[in-house]
C-alpha cells in the first residue's frame, strides 16, 4: 500500500481537515485492511484493484472529485439505499455513500447524541465533528431521508454543521405511499436541478439509468459466481465491491468489477476457490457494513466459514434489482426509479415481508448451510426483525446465528467463540 499522506497534503488542507487527527485514521486503516485482507489466501488476482482504491481512498478519488469540483460540477453526499443515484448522476454530480464504518471522536459525539445511538450514526457525526473525512467535506449537498428515527433526528444536528436536504420516506408501500414517494422524486429532482443548474432530460436520465444498471449488473455477475460448490471469492472481497461501489467513478468500477466476474468465472470453470468444498456457507443479513467495517466476515472467514452472499445494503439489496431501461419519457423513467427504489425492503418499513422472501430465496439459490443475522448494537429496526427472520429460517430448517455488535474490537473473542461453535453446528 503506497503512501498517500505526502501527496494530498494541500488538498486535505483546502478542504479544512484536521491534519494530525486524519494521518491517524489513515495509518489505522492500513492495519486493518491487511490483517483483515491481504492475509487471506488465493484472493482473485482481479482485487488488485480494490487494494489500490483502499491505498487511495482519500487520495486520488477526492482528487478526482476536486477536479470535478474545479470544473462546476457538483458532489452529492447520501446516506441511504433509497435515495435515487441516477437523478443526481443525470445532472452531472457526483454521488458517494457518506455512511461511515469506524469510530471515531465518540466523546463529542456522545455530547450530541445519547450513547444508546448505532455505531453507524455516530460514526458519520464523529467523521464530521473531528474533520477527518474528506468525502463529507468535498459535498455539496448531503441527501438525508426519513428512515429509522436515529437518523432522522441525526440529520437534524447534522444540518447545522453541512447543507443537508431530507427527502421524505414512507413506512409503508401503499398505493398511497408511492403517491408521495413519486412526489419526492420530482422534488429532489427540482433541488438537484437547482443545485448544479442542469436540467433532467429524456438523454441524461436514460444515460444515467444506464450506467448505473450496469454498474449492478457487473455486482449481480461477481455475486452469481459465489453460487458454486468450490466458492471463487471470500465474503470479505464480494464485501468490499459493494461498499467501494457507493463511491467509485461509475464507469471505472463496472469495468474493474466485470474483470474480475470473469475471472471468477474461469475459476468456477477450473473448480478453484478460496474455501474448501465442505467449508461451512453462510448468508449475512441485517444492518449495512460500511467501509472499513469488515468485522464479521472476518471472524466467520477466519474461523473457517466463507460467506456466500449478503442480503443488506451493502449486498444484495444494492444491485439486485435494475430501474427498467423500456421507457422513454422523463416522467415515466422517474416512475420507474420511484418503483424500483421502493420495492427495496429495508426494516425501517412495516410490515417488511420482502426482506424475509429474499432472505429464505438468498438461502437456497446460495446453498447456505446456515444464516447470521447482524444488527448494529441500538438498530432497532434489525434488531427486532431478527426475530421474524430466525422464525422463518428455522421453519425451513435453516439455522441461525443472531450477533448484536458495534464497531469496537472489544467482543471480537466472544464473537469469534460463538461463530466457531456456530460453524461446527451448522456441518
Ligand atoms: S435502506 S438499512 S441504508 S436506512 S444501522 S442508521 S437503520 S439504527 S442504515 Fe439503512 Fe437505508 Fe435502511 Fe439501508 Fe438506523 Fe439501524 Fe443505524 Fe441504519
Amino acid at each position: 500500500m503506497s503512501d498517500v499522506s505526502s501527496d494530498y497534503g494541500q488538498m486535505w488542507t483546502d478542504l479544512g481537515l484536521n491534519l494530525p487527527a486524519h494521518c491517524a485514521l489513515l495509518q489505522a486503516i492500513p492495519q486493518m485492511y491487511s490483517a483483515a485482507y491481504l492475509a487471506q489466501a488465493d484472493r482473485p488476482e482481479g482485487m488488485k484493484y480494490f487494494d489500490f482504491v483502499v491505498s487511495e481512498i482519500h487520495g486520488l478519488r477526492i482528487k478526482e472529485l476536486q477536479d470535478h469540483k474545479a470544473t462546476g460540477g457538483k458532489v452529492v453526499g447520501t446516506f441511504c439505499l433509497y435515495v435515487p443515484e441516477e437523478i443526481i448522476r443525470a445532472l452531472g454530480a457526483l454521488n458517494v455513500g457518506l455512511c461511515a464504518g469506524a469510530e471515531w471522536a465518540y466523546n463529542d459525539v456522545e455530547r450530541l447524541l445519547p450513547r444508546t445511538t448505532c455505531a453507524l450514526i455516530k460514526s458519520f457525526v464523529g467523521f464530521k465533528l473531528g474533520k477527518v473525512c474528506p468525502y463529507v467535506e468535498s459535498a455539496d449537498l448531503v441527501i438525508g431521508e426519513t428512515t429509522c428515527d436515529g437518523k432522522k433526528k441525526a440529520y437534524e444536528i447534522f444540518g447545522e454543521m453541512a447543507p443537508v436536504y431530507v427527502m421524505e420516506l414512507p413506512q409503508m408501500k401503499k398505493p398511497g405511499d408511492m403517491t408521495l414517494w413519486r412526489a419526492e422524486i420530482d422534488r429532489l429532482v427540482e433541488k438537484l436541478e437547482e443545485l448544479t443548474g442542469n436540467k433532467l432530460t429524456e438523454e441524461n436520465l436514460s444515460r444515467a439509468i444506464k450506467e448505473v444498471n450496469d454498474k449492478r449488473r457487473a455486482l449481480q455477475r461477481l455475486n452469481a459466481a459465489r453460487k458454486a460448490a468450490i466458492v471463487p471469492i471470500s465474503g470479505l472481497d464480494a464485501l468490499l465491491a459493494v461498499q467501494v461501489a457507493f463511491y467509485d467513478d461509475v464507469p471505472r468500477f463496472t469495468q474493474m468489477v466485470n474483470a474480475i466476474a470473469d475471472e471468477l468465472e474461469k475459476r468456477v470453470a477450473d473448480g478453484i476457490g478460496v474455501a474448501p468444498a465442505d467449508a461451512p456457507r453462510i448468508l449475512v443479513t441485517g444492518s449495512p457494513m460500511a467501509i472499513p467495517n469488515w468485522k464479521v466476515h472476518d471472524v466467520v472467514e477466519k474461523a473457517g466459514g466463507v460467506v456466500v452472499a449478503e442480503e443488506m445494503c451493502t449486498g444484495s439489496r444494492y444491485y439486485d434489482t435494475l430501474v427498467s431501461e423500456e421507457c422513454a419519457s422523463a416522467d415515466g423513467m422517474l416512475d420507474d426509479i420511484a418503483a424500483k427504489y421502493l420495492d427495496i425492503n429495508c426494516a425501517c418499513f412495516t410490515p417488511n415481508t420482502g426482506r424475509i422472501d429474499d432472505i429464505l430465496g438468498m438461502a437456497k439459490e446460495y446453498k447456505a448451510d446456515g444464516i447470521l443475522h447482524y444488527a448494529l448494537q441500538f438498530c432497532t429496526p434489525y434488531a427486532i426483525e431478527a426475530y421474524s427472520v430466525e422464525r422463518a429460517a428455522h421453519a425451513e430448517g435453516i439455522p441461525v446465528l443472531k450477533i448484536d455488535t458495534d464497531y469496537s474490537m472489544e467482543d471480537i473473542g466472544q464473537l469469534s467463540t460463538r461463530v466457531e461453535a456456530f460453524l461446527e453446528m451448522v456441518k
